[in-house]
């Protein structure tokens, strides 16, 4: 390698010698070596990860000069920008995404062939950037992408968490958490803005002073931190638009109390910055106590405050204290309620920082903001004590106060039809700051209700939710309100779901199609379902399905030793491990197929479909229940997988660590995914439009975006189960009388008989769905069972006609052109942002 990569650089060089006329003309492989020569001090014999590091750096350098273009373009134009605010952005790594979405990939792959080294490899060095939880921080990354791509003026607003969404390790089939250090080595991608940096304030009191004869607020806190911008160029495909996601990170207002360190007080003298940093420590602190509750809160105001002055000091330079104007130039989209503290913020800083009056900062605050709602689980709903925003952010719990106030006072006038007491009930139900339910000395504020009061639109994230959202969830406030609420079907970038991360497949499509057209225009690949039903078609997309399989079965060796049969049905859920996404249920099916294998005579065997199944996904740290699935996931695997009479035609893997780029690897190979949720409970899924992109057939329920997906895909190629959301209320009145199914009777006997070990471990599992007398089985997977393992009978079958098989697997990536988020930012853009499209030149 040494000798190779001497040879490439000295031939680059002697090219460089006659074309070098500026930094960007300097070739790659010579760049890529001084990169690493001038920055990490290293000469030749490279490992991959340093090959990855000067390729980043040399690589950046380009995005950059489109980051300057781009912003110089944006503020001599002065268009309306959309600021997406949003505690997670999960964007995985940035190396193949940036230099294909810049049209530099031939050119760095062949340098780095020249110096010995593969393109993929070298990519595969990078760490994943996991700022994000599951789909709504891969969302907020697709959202971006799309955004830039589209040429809106547009930026991503968060959090820089110094460890990202914890490493899942498994030990002895139980999941462990370790950090997720993953910024050791630098970060090519962010540039760190000095010149950007803002106060931020928690606790301490408010006044009211005279000033100039005028009464204002004075809020006084008790800690200060400064929020530091670092940005990140968000590169769009096919455009000189290079965006920008700028993320916060939390330091200490002074440096170092030297007077502290010199009174021989060490731990006060560092203090102040452990207090700072915490702030952007964690993504998603553990809040089951009240200590992680008040971090979490304080994390959501960090970003929020930070973001906010940031926008308008922008505002200021341009336009002055011209604030009837910001709807104009700014509006901002609230990512679930984790940044609607916002709507309190924006008012303190229109009203006690710019001197605004009170009703002409509420008509601005309420024209910039949008809120999405992105499920209906009430546990992410957020309900803030009173006392704690009061504690944290004592002025913002006045403005919310007075905001209530100003609220229920105009519902009274609204409601004045209604006798009395229904209207008062209709207020309290209303009530942005109401009782605790489960505790009624506490009071609470409701963040969903400040965020629809204070906002413009209101939408949910697939047709089925959005209806979800209007008839149960903020149904009172959709009376009111109706033309608020809206739809806005989720999608994903076609760039790294499907072009990028499976090159393979998009190649056949480019050439099937003669343009490469699709990866901006995904309606185009419609036209592959003329093609589905041909045969010397269908051999070459088999073929590239088979090769994307042999290198997920690389992957499960690498990870587990074992070879699996590339032959056999690649069957896959991931995603995170909930209740309500039933994991479990896809366990108990796969006990059951077990079971009958081990029944079968070797005849029967040979007709049977073999499987292999893959479960990936992590249990947030305080999920007891979720962990325990992981642990019953891996068990059953241990049993199964080294069993002699069926190895051969079952096994199941659980893929630890489960995250952006492992979704890369494994939804090319996908041949069968699990969208199984409880009817009525997954908002929309997006990892169902990966895998329909990449021809993945899909077992589903009726259920977010799975119902729109078989829509577009024609419902009778999908396996569509289970009872209906409709039905769900009335089914959980009459649980405790349902008579489970035998075979549901005979699989709870053997999981707590100990058929897999842990007996004690997976009783409450057991428990969870299976002691009807207390009402349980919330997520009805009792009820859904028999239907699933009839939906995968039928799955067996159509497998073993492979003809059918590959034509609805054509079918498909066919009907996903919906799917794009492209698509879904345009309709925010029209519908909601009022944002147009703004190209700098070439
Ligand atoms: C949530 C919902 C999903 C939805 C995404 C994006 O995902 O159904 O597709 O948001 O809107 F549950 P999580 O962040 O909870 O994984």
């Amino acid at each position: 390698r040494r000798a190779l990569h001497v040879a490439a650089v000295a031939e680059a060089e002697k090219t460089a010698a006659t074309t070098r006329g500026g930094a960007a003309s300097v070739p790659a492989p010579v760049d890529i070596a001084n990169k690493l020569r001038y920055l990490f001090g290293r000469n030749g014999d490279y490992t991959n990860a340093d090959a990855y590091h000067g390729t980043a750096w040399s690589v950046r350098e380009k995005l950059i000069d489109s980051f300057n273009k781009t912003h110089e373009h944006w503020r001599k134009e002065d268009p309306k920008f959309i600021y997406y605010l949003s505690a997670e952005f999960l964007m995985g790594r940035s190396l193949t995404n940036t230099v294909y979405n810049l049209g530099l990939q031939g050119e760095y792959a062949d340098a780095l062939n020249q110096m010995g080294y593969e393109m993929e490899k070298v990519a595969d060095a990078e760490r994943d950037a996991a700022l994000g939880n599951g789909g709504l921080g891969r969302l907020a990354a697709c959202f971006l992408d799309s955004m830039a791509t589209l040429d809106l003026p547009g930026w991503g607003y968060g959090i820089r968490y110094k460890y990202g969404m914890f490493k899942q390790a498994l030990k002895n089939g139980y999941q462990i958490e370790q950090p997720d250090i993953w910024l050791t080595s630098g970060n090519p991608w962010e540039v760190r803005r000095d010149d950007v940096k803002f106060e931020v304030g928690f606790g301490g009191r408010v006044e009211r002073r005279k000033v100039n004869g005028k009464e204002v607020t004075v809020w006084t806190p008790s800690e200060k931190v400064i929020a530091q911008a670092y940005d990140n160029p968000i590169p769009g495909f096919d455009t000189p638009t290079t965006s920008n996601l700028r993320l916060w990170d939390a330091m200490p207002l002074t440096e170092f109390d030297l007077g502290a360190f010199n009174a021989g007080d060490y731990d006060r003298a560092m203090l102040d910055r452990e207090r700072a940093e915490a702030i952007s420590a964690v993504l998603y602190p553990n809040d089951s106590t009240p200590e992680g509750k008040e971090l979490r809160l304080k994390q959501q105001y960090f970003f929020v405050c930070a973001s906010l002055q940031d926008v308008l000091s922008r505002f200021k330079a341009v336009h002055g204290t011209a604030f009837e104007s910001l709807p104009d130039k700014a509006c901002f989209q609230l990512n679930d309620t984790h940044p609607t503290i916002a709507v309190a913020e924006l008012m303190r800083l229109l009203v006690d920082v710019e001197g605004l009056d009170w009703d002409q900062a509420w008509t601005i605050t309420t024209k910039c903001l949008n809120y999405t709602n992105h499920t209906v689980m009430p546990e992410a709903l957020e309900k803030w004590p009173v006392k704690v925003m009061a504690k944290m952010l004592p002025r913002h719990m006045e403005i919310i106060e007075v905001i209530n106030e100003g609220w229920t006072r105009w519902l009274a006038g609204h409601l004045g039809d209604l006798k009395s007491e229904e209207r008062a009930k209709r207020i309290a139900a209303m009530s942005i700051i109401h009782e605790n339910p489960w505790n009624k000395e506490e009071m609470l504020v409701n963040m969903a209700y400040l965020a629809v009061v204070g906002s413009s639109a209101v939408n949910g994230v697939a047709a089925i939710h959005s209806n979800i959202v209007k008839d149960e969830i903020l149904n009172d406030f959709y009376q009111i309100f109706p033309s608020k609420f809206q739809n806005k079907t989720n999608g994903v970038t076609p760039r790294r779901w499907l072009a990028w991360c499976n090159p393979e497949l998009a190649a056949l499509i480019t050439d099937t199609l003669g343009t490469s057209e699709w990866i901006n225009d995904t309606e185009k690949l419609a036209g592959l379902r003329a093609y589905a039903s041909d045969k010397s078609f269908q051999a070459k997309w088999s073929a590239v399905k088979k090769a994307k399989k042999a290198k997920l079965a690389a992957l499960i060796k690498k990870i587990h030793g074992d070879d699996v049969n590339q032959e056999a049905l690649f069957d896959i859920q991931i995603k995170r491990i909930h209740e309500y996404k039933r994991q479990y249920l896809n366990v108990l099916s796969i006990i059951w197929r077990y079971k009958q294998l081990k029944k079968m005579s070797p005849e029967e065997r040979r007709k049977a479909v073999p499987r292999v199944c893959v479960i990936g996904g992590k249990a947030a740290s305080a999920y007891d229940m979720a962990k325990r699935i992981i642990r019953l996931v891996t068990a059953v695997g241990d049993v199964i997988n080294r069993d002699p009479d069926t190895k051969d035609l079952l096994r199941l893997y659980f893929l630890p660590d489960y995250n952006v780029s492992l979704a890369e690897t494994i939804i090319p190979a996908a041949e069968l995914s699990q969208h199984i949720s409880t009817a009525g409970t997954e908002a929309s899924g997006t990892s169902n439009m990966k895998f329909q992109m990449n021809g993945c057939l899909i077992i589903g329920t009726w259920d977010g975006a799975n119902i729109e997906i078989a829509e577009e895909t024609g419902v009778d190629n999908v396996f569509v189960f289970g009872v209906r959301a409709e039905e769900i209320n009335q089914l959980r009145k009459e649980r405790k009388n349902f008579k489970t199914d035998p075979r549901w009777d005979e699989l709870m006997r053997d999981i707590e008989g100990g058929m897999f070990g842990d007996k004690d471990y997976f009783k409450p599992l057991v428990d969870s769905v299976n002691n009807m007398k207390v009402g349980n089985d919330w997520f009805l997977l009792a009820n859904d069972f028999a239907a699933y393992l009839e939906a995968q009978e039928e799955v067996d079958a159509c497998y073993k006609d492979q003809a059918e098989w590959l034509r609805r697997s054509i079918m498909y990536t066919a009907g996903s052109g919906k799917f794009s988020s492209d698509r879904t930012i345009r309709e925010y853009a029209e519908d909601i942002w009022h944002v147009k499209p703004s190209r700098p030149s070439a």
